[in-house]
């Protein structure tokens, strides 16, 4: 999409949300001359920030209500992730055929130089997108991390010099409404279910991932899961040049080879297992899918030059917070963070990459997921788990079966003190919930941040 091409003349644009990803969009949009209208259901304190700076630049906006008849006469609906498609602003939108378009829709008209690696998958991808403009930069390349990771692609379209190279987390949700989206590199990490409070299936769920190879064509690239079935299933049919990254298969472009311990990619051994500083077998996936994509990305990024920069760099690279973060060693007890956690497969990674006997706190809301696909790795890792939040009462169904299951409340600090008495001297303590955080908390950092405070404050 042109930014010319965006509206036509003198028609206003309206924006659905007004977290970090409408802010940013209702920013740009203004600074490039148009007329935007932005508004957000909440009325929050800070969405009451939020509006008084947009007002600040001469952006309409209204906060508590969204304008249907306003919505309807706009040339276009931007829309942010956390707005579901059957919310009754975009429902409407649809109904008046106004054409809606992502955050990150937008963002991509203004970025039309810019070279782009997109990450997408169930779990992994902000570790495999920051890994990927780590690497970039250690070949002293101007690069940077955005999308669903935090940063909206909407302000890195504002800032005056635009970076090289894009690594951009692409969540289902922001996939749903940027057709658009054509990456010089696209990575698909895995598939399982998730965001079943969303999305009425797990093919609807899988659907809007597949729409990262929307635009394929004979020159794309892809770098994709050989190890995962629905990955395979999903990409067999795709247009373009598809890279596989294994952690069994010897025959992948990019794969681990157990007996000499190397991440190997393109014919040769890149790095030692023991040189890559990341728990957790799933994270050698990770290293093999971000540094297959980088060298995919550019011939020059191949040369034994460059590899030394991408190993080098993948030797300093360091886990992101809230993702299997380890948090300190108390009294002898590891407390372990990965709030980011908020799907069972994702937990599931977790459990199988425990060292240590391990006591497991799980809940939070539910999303409809059921907990049973936890069991053997709670047999094998956990010696108890203590289920709280909205949840608490699932988990115990699912589980009393395998594992000794302690069931309590919504009372986090109450959940930390059960922990420790819990946990003895060479154990761990480990936060992957497998739930979102919203019944208890703001969000997972929020959750995962108690967490740490309250792991160093119960030491
Ligand atoms: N809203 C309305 N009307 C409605 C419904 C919602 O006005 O009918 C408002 C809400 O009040 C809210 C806004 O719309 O203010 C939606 O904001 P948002 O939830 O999209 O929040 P952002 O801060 O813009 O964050 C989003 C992503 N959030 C979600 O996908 C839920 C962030 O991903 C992302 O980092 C950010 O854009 C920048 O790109 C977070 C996330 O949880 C980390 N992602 C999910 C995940 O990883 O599992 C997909």
């Amino acid at each position: 999409m042109n930014p010319r091409e965006l509206v036509p003349p003198g028609s206003e644009i309206a924006v659905i949300g007004l977290a970090r990803s409408g802010r940013a969009v209702a920013t740009l949009l203004k600074k490039h001359g148009y007329n935007v209208y932005a508004s957000d259901l909440a009325s929050s304190p800070e969405t009451g920030r939020t509006a008084e700076q947009l007002r600040a630049l001469g952006i309409s906006v209204e906060i508590g209500r969204h304008e249907f008849e306003r919505i309807a006469r706009a040339g276009l609906v931007v829309t942010s992730p956390g707005v579901p498609p059957s919310a009754p602003p975009l429902a409407f939108a649809r109904e008046m055929r106004v054409r809606i378009a992502s955050e990150v829709e937008v963002a991509l008209a203004f970025l039309a130089g810019a070279r782009l690696i997109a990450v997408t998958g169930t779990n992994g991808k902000t570790t495999t997108t920051a890994l990927i403009a780590h690497l970039l930069r250690g070949l002293d390349t101007e690069a940077v991390e955005a999308g669903n990771i935090g940063t909206p692609l909407s302000e890195i379209a504002d800032r005056e010099r635009h970076p090289k190279w894009i690594s951009l987390e692409m969540s289902s949700f922001q996939l749903h409404d940027t057709p658009s989206l054509k990456p010089d590199v696209g990575v698909l990490t895995n598939l399982s279910p998730d965001h079943l409070d969303r999305y009425p299936t797990v093919a609807e769920y899988y659907a809007d991932k597949a729409r990262l190879f929307a635009n394929a064509n004979g020159d794309s690239a892809w770098v994709v899961n050989g190890d995962d079935r629905s990955v395979e299933r999903m990409v067999r049919d795709v247009a373009g040049h598809k890279y596989a990254f294994s952690l069994t298969d010897a025959e992948a472009p990019a794969h681990f080879d157990e007996r000499s311990n190397q991440l190997v990619i393109l014919g040769a051994p890149l790095l030692d297992r023991r040189d890559l500083p990341l728990l957790g077998s799933h994270n050698i996936a990770n290293a093999l899918a971000a540094a297959l994509a980088v060298m995919v990305a550019d011939r020059s990024h191949q040369t034994p030059q460059a590899r030394k920069g991408i190993a080098a760099a993948l030797r300093t690279f360091r886990s992101l917070p809230h993702r299997l973060e380890l948090v300190g060693e108390f009294g002898g007890v590891q407390w372990i963070n990965d709030s980011k956690a908020t799907n069972v497969s994702s937990t599931a990674v977790a459990i199988d990459g425990m060292e240590r006997p391990t006591v497991l706190l799980l809940g939070g809301r539910h999303k409809g997921e059921a907990y049973t696909p936890l069991a053997e790795g709670l047999k094998r890792k956990v010696k108890r788990v203590i289920a709280y939040g909205e949840a608490a009462p699932i988990i115990a169904t699912d589980l009393r079966p395998v594992v000794d299951v302690v069931r309590l409340g919504s009372d986090f600090d109450e959940v930390m003190r059960a922990a420790r008495a819990a946990a003895r001297p060479g154990e761990a303590v480990l936060l992957s919930p497998a739930c979102s955080s919203y019944d208890m908390f703001t969000n997972y950092e929020e959750r995962g941040e108690r967490f740490r405070a309250l792991a160093a404050r119960e030491a």
